[in-house]
This record gives structure tokens, C-alpha cells and sequence, in this order.
């Protein structure tokens, strides 16, 4: 149990990396269980398998030490930590639990009808223009429609909360030329954010104001509450922004899963998992080794960063045939796209209800969708983010 693990010479934080992650991670899937990364000073694991067992296994593989390079026994935090992402046991759980009262399949349920309305709105107008920017006019803007409302944000500002969210995910990384370039002019997103998290800026009624009331009933403090409402503005519009937007590239470069998805439209939930395993938005996430641990003979010391390739772990081989494929006659469930175990993303269901409803107005208003341009990708150290997706869509009954 004293195999020295593969050292790689591959940066996954330089640009070639960032840009097209798919190149690169079957060399380190290859290269073992477990691999060096001498660029980083981590270890790192792109198997199925391990990725999934390190997530399973929060005890040995900590969060409370940050799930990015930074040490946070080492090194100060670039913000506060997070009280669910960047925490374990029990504090973790006592924060969860409350977060998952508020995030309830329940409350989700009241918002579909509006949320819907929303979807088919947009896509109507998008429809009818025929070549659009999925990013700019569809991926942004509809969770830009109905997130910032259920949080019960202040109006005025709320532009920010995409740069933000550049910000901390970028931060999980070195702080390499991405992270400079993303924060760059970027300082007011982070006053803003700070502001929007107060009490006294929330609106009544919505997601941001009832952690608050969770507070008053004794199950956090005011200030657990301030940074619990910081996680929703962190980890709620990139993400779906991107996810939405992979969506559509998805349906765009594989014409006949789209026409089974207009056939059927019950495979619009599955169209959103699919897509978010073909193509995932966290990419990757850093976990802490809390004790020595034996990865396939490979003895990792107590305290090193490990790199977990979720994105990498959802087309490897031996769990995924023909990995490469958009596949909606494939059982995609298992797929670490919103992570594994106790950190599993809080907010599934609200990106989820998000991408069936988007897929579902494609479907019943397009007949094809195609690329009109080259996608233009946006490096971030840890979201596989687009800048713009031009496509042309031909409405349905039409040609
Ligand atoms: C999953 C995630 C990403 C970024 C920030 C947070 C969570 C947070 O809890 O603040």
C-alpha cells in the first residue's frame, strides 16, 4: 500500500485545459486510481468509481478545509466560509436540514405553474425571432426570471449576481490569470452580494426571508442565516445558467435525441439529467484528506488536497457506454453532476424543474434546432460556462 501515485504534468486549471476539459480526462482516468498533480500540488481522481466513493465518504474526505485548493487550515478563506459546502458534521447538518424545509419538493410544486408561464413566454418570443443567442436570450435570462424573485432579492442590482458567481466559482481554483480576468472590474458584485444578504434588503415571503425566520425560531443564528442566504445568491444562477445552456447544445448536436424528445415529451426531466452528465457545470470540486486513506495501493498522507473530476467521473468507460453520446435511452441516473452524498446540491430540484420546463417548451414549439455559429466558451476554474451558443431554430409547422 505504498505505491507512489502517477504524477501528471497536465495543469487542469491552465487555459487548453479549461477549454475543452473532455480532451483531457480519459490521461488522467488512464494514469490510475489516484494521480499527481505536480501543477497543483494535489492529488486527483477522474474514475468513476473513486470520485463517487471520496464524495460517499465525507468523514474521510473533509469539506470543513475547503473544496478548492486553498487549505483553509492553512490559509485564510477568500470569503467567509460557506455553512453548508465548506463545513462537515454536525454543523453541516444542522444547517441542511434547515435549508432542505425551505427548498421543499413541496414549495417547488407551488412555483411550476408560474415558472412554466415564464418558460413558454420566452421560448415563444425566442421562437418566433428563429436565430437567437441560447446563452444571452434563453440560458440567462430564465433563471434571471424566476430565481432572484423566489429568493426575494432587491430589485435593483441583481445583474451582479453573474459576476458574483464568476467570483467564488473561479476562486475554488489557483489563483491562476482566470481568476484575475474574472474578478477583474468585478469589485461591486461583491458589495452588492453582501448587502442582498441582509434582512432588512430581503423581501417577505421569499427563500432569503424564511432562513431568517428559521433563525427566530432558534435553529441558526442571524448570522448563520446572513451566510446561509449567501450560499442561495453563490450557487443558484451560474449553474443554471450553464446547465440550461448545455441543455441546449445537447438537443442542438444530437438532432434524433431531440426529435425522441418531441415525440415524447415525458423524457424532458431525463433530457436535463442527461445533459448535465454529458456536459457538467461544477466540474470539479477539491476535497481534504481528514486521516491517511489507501486509494487502489496508493497511501494518501492526512491533509492533501484531492481534485475530483466529477465532469470526468460522468464519461468514464467502465460506469457509461459510449460516454461520449447524448443518450436519452440511457439510465443517467447515478451521474455526480450535483455531487454525491451529505453535499449533494441542495438546490436539484429547483434546476431540474428549471431544465424540464425549458426542455419541454422547445419541444412543443421546435422542430430542429441547429448551431448557427460556433459555441463560444467562458473559462472559469471550475464551471464549464458558455459566453454565447448561436443557434437557429425552425418552429414547429413551419418550412
Ligand atoms: C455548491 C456551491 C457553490 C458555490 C457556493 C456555495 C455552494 C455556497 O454554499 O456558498
Amino acid at each position: 500500500m505504498n505505491k507512489h501515485a502517477c504524477s501528471l504534468d497536465l495543469d487542469p486549471f491552465d487555459a487548453a485545459f479549461l477549454a475543452d476539459p473532455y480532451a483531457h480526462h480519459a490521461s488522467i482516468r488512464d494514469a490510475g486510481p489516484v494521480v499527481w498533480l505536480e501543477a497543483v500540488g494535489a492529488y486527483g481522481m477522474a474514475r468513476y468509481e473513486e470520485v463517487q466513493q471520496a464524495l460517499r465518504d465525507h468523514a474521510t474526505f473533509c469539506s470543513s478545509r475547503g473544496v478548492g485548493l486553498a487549505d483553509f487550515s492553512k490559509e485564510t478563506p477568500f470569503r467567509p466560509p460557506s455553512l453548508l459546502l465548506e463545513v462537515d458534521p454536525p454543523l453541516h447538518d444542522r444547517t441542511r436540514s434547515l435549508m432542505n424545509r425551505i427548498v421543499s419538493i413541496r414549495t417547488l410544486k407551488e412555483f411550476r405553474s408560474s415558472w412554466q408561464a415564464k418558460a413558454e413566454e420566452l421560448v415563444d418570443a425566442l421562437v418566433e425571432r428563429r436565430r437567437f443567442d441560447a446563452v444571452k436570450d434563453l440560458a440567462e435570462v430564465f433563471p434571471m426570471a424566476i430565481f432572484p424573485d423566489t429568493i426575494g432579492l432587491m430589485e435593483e442590482g441583481r445583474e451582479h449576481l453573474l459576476d458574483y458567481a464568476t467570483i467564488v466559482f473561479n476562486a475554488f481554483g489557483p489563483r491562476n490569470e482566470v481568476f484575475e480576468e474574472g474578478n477583474r472590474g468585478k469589485e461591486a458584485a461583491i458589495s452588492w452580494v453582501t448587502q442582498a444578504c441582509k434582512r432588512e434588503n430581503l423581501k417577505p415571503d421569499g427563500w432569503g426571508m424564511q432562513v431568517y425566520e428559521a433563525a427566530d425560531r432558534g435553529d441558526c443564528s442571524q448570522d448563520e442565516a446572513e451566510r446561509l442566504v449567501r450560499s442561495f445568491l453563490s450557487a443558484g444562477v451560474d449553474t443554471t445558467v450553464n446547465g440550461i445552456a448545455h441543455l441546449v447544445l445537447a438537443l442542438a448536436e444530437f438532432p434524433s435525441e431531440f426529435a425522441k424528445l418531441r415525440a415524447n415529451r415525458n423524457l424532458a426531466i431525463k433530457a436535463f439529467e442527461e445533459s448535465l452528465r454529458w456536459d457538467s457545470t461544477v466540474q470539479t470540486f477539491f476535497r481534504t484528506t481528514a486521516r491517511e486513506v489507501e486509494i487502489g495501493g496508493t497511501a494518501l498522507p492526512a491533509g492533501e488536497k484531492v481534485l475530483l473530476f466529477l465532469a470526468a467521473a460522468n464519461r468514464d468507460p467502465t460506469k457509461w457506454e459510449h460516454p461520449e453520446s447524448f443518450d436519452l435511452d440511457r439510465n443517467a441516473s447515478g451521474h455526480v453532476g450535483f455531487g454525491f452524498g451529505i453535499h449533494q446540491c441542495l438546490g436539484q430540484m429547483v434546476a431540474r424543474l428549471e431544465g424540464e420546463l425549458i426542455a419541454t417548451a422547445l419541444a412543443e414549439r421546435v422542430e430542429s434546432i441547429r448551431l448557427a455559429g460556433p459555441p463560444v466558451r467562458r473559462l472559469n476554474n471550475t464551471l464549464h460556462a458558455l459566453e454565447s451558443l448561436p443557434v437557429e431554430v425552425v418552429p414547429t409547422g413551419a418550412r
